[in-house]
């Protein structure tokens, strides 16, 4: 029986996906390595540094452990001030109405993100006192797809692993999730992926509440 839905932010609740990939682009056009869409998909769901180093693997040289931190640290400045103006309007389709009508249900709800981000764009959002718990980048070691900002998720929640729903727009979300020995539901550029327990393009698409109802 499902007791808890953990949302996934970037690409799930909010726009803020291709915010990431533009300010990898302008980092990865400023340096000339190539960087495209299909390159991007590799960096749903992990972390920074995972991010920077996938990046790197078409760079023609080696990059310092000091080059690659100031690289992180521009891309990061990039995306910041491009979420700078970010307000509801950002919210992806049913996203809103989703968990008010879990809240509604008694069902608990939580963010699992791997963004150190994640705090601040709920706080711009004025939602962060809508979750009953947040775990993000900033508190686990392991990102996706290691099992940890879902399993702190339950753990903040007082719910066990097996009574959580992930809803994910990443494969490495998606794995992450079921490592944590959770169902999950799959959706935008994740909508395929046959190991989810669910799979939709929006949360407009999919009746959350009555699935688990109906267990
Ligand atoms: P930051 P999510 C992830 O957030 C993004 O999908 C991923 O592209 C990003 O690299 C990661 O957060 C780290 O973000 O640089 O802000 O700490 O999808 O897990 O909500
Ligand atoms: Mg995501």
């Amino acid at each position: 029986m499902i007791q808890a839905v953990i949302f996934d932010l970037d690409g799930v609740l909010v726009t803020t996906d291709s915010c990431h990939y533009k300010a990898w682009k302008r980092m990865a056009d400023e340096e000339g390595i190539p960087f495209d869409e299909k390159d991007n998909l590799r960096l749903r769901g992990v972390s920074r540094m995972e991010s920077l180093n996938i990046i790197l693997e078409k760079a023609d040289r080696q990059y310092t452990e000091s080059e690659k931190h100031d690289m992180a640290e521009r891309k990061n400045a990039y995306y910041v001030q491009m979420i700078g103006d970010l307000d509801q309007e950002a919210l992806l389709p049913g996203a809103l109405s989703t968990i008010y009508a879990l809240k509604e249900d008694g069902v608990k709800i939580a963010v699992g993100s791997s963004s150190k981000n994640a705090p601040a764009i709920l706080k711009q959002l004025q939602m962060e006192d809508l979750f009953d718990a947040v775990a993000d980048g900033n508190q686990i070691k392991n990102s996706k797809p290691a099992p940890d900002v879902f399993l702190l998720a339950a753990e903040l929640l007082g719910v066990k692993p097996e009574h959580c729903l992930v809803v994910e727009d990443a494969d490495a979300g998606v794995e992450a999730a079921l490592a944590a020995g959770m169902r999950v539901l799959a959706m935008g550029s994740a909508s395929g992926n046959q190991k989810a327990h669910l799979r939709s393009g929006t949360l407009n698409d999919i009746d959350l509440t009555s699935y688990i109802k109906n267990g």
